[in-house]
């Protein structure tokens, strides 16, 4: 079925959603997205993805057209037009269109578009098995080029590092920072658990602040875990009980392999079930 599509000010019929080829979202890069999952026709965790946008969006000096209460109410009309009951929102904002140039301020009005559609799901024995990664040694970003707080349109960095994992035949890659620390995954933030200890690196280490990663860090405390965020080193990947990632698109995944390495036991470990399991448990409304 065609979707619906939010282009500017309103729904569109998917044919006529076009941007222009002189966007300076195509162009360069230029510009700021949120990927955001619909469970049960609700959408999750808006209001966290709508200020991420926000901060992305001033953080590169790229005004939105809308208040977020106005694009709040955006995203939930294109869910609804399209009837989406578990799905997958790409929200978008560009530059807008302007001349040939990098010269951003060429470009008179921000461009804004909406996709709500279903969701491709990883194969469940992925999510059964665990996965297996890569070092990348493609760096993180430094934070002083593009910060990876900003979740902008340019993602190449973590493209180059996604090559590498596909090249070795595994889904994903991690992502160290210009330290050598942990920062993230190509599109996922990182978790360990040692000792019974939930440890993340902290954003500042260079990934996204994910939205999947906070809530998953309130709900390890929920269950009473201990919860740390401190930088981690690749030794610490190859070292832990249990390794897990989270990410609007995998949710929680174990990991049970890494440059060769057997994670534990090899196969995905009790913490990170549990916290799969209270994940979509929260994600569907039936705890709070
Ligand atoms: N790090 C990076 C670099 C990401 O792009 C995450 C961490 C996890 O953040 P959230 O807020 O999702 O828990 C992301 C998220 C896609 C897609 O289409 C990518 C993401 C999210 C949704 C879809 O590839 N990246």
């Amino acid at each position: 079925m065609a979707l619906k599509i939010w282009l500017d000010m309103g729904l569109v019929d998917e044919k006529d959603a076009k941007i222009s080829v002189f966007d300076h979202g195509l162009l360069y890069g230029d510009g700021v997205f949120e990927g955001i999952r619909v469970y049960d026709g609700r959408v999750f965790e808006l209001e966290a993805h709508i200020r991420r946008l926000f901060e992305s969006a001033r953080a590169i000096r790229l005004p939105i057209s809308m208040t977020p209460e106005e694009l709040t109410a955006a995203v939930e009309e294109t869910v609804k037009a399209n009837k989406v009951g578990d799905g997958y929102i790409r929200l978008v904002v560009t530059r807008g269109v302007g001349t040939l140039g990098l010269n951003p301020f060429t470009c008179q009005k921000s461009g804004l578009f909406i996709i709500a559609d279903k969701i491709q799901l990883y194969p469940p024995e992925l999510y059964e098995k665990g996965i297996k990664v890569i070092s990348a040694t493609t760096v993180r970003n430094h934070p002083l080029a593009l910060p990876p707080q900003v979740k902008s349109l340019n993602y190449l960095n973590n493209i180059l590092a996604k090559i590498e994992a596909l090249d070795s035949d595994v889904p994903e890659a991690i992502m160290y920072n210009h330290e050598g620390y942990v920062a993230e995954a190509t599109g996922d933030n990182v978790f360990i658990v040692k000792n019974r200890v939930v440890c993340t690196p902290p954003v500042e280490a260079g990934g996204l602040e994910g939205v999947t990663r906070g809530v998953v860090l309130r709900l390890a405390q929920r269950e009473g875990l201990e919860v740390i965020e401190k930088n981690l080193t690749r030794h610490d990947l190859y070292v832990g009980d249990e390794f897990f990632l989270t990410g609007t698109a995998a949710e929680v995944i174990g990991v049970v392999q890494i440059d060769g390495r057997i994670i534990g036991t090899g196969a995905v470990g009790p913490v990170t079930r549990l916290l799969r399991e209270k994940f979509f448990r929260y994600a569907r409304g039936k705890e709070q």
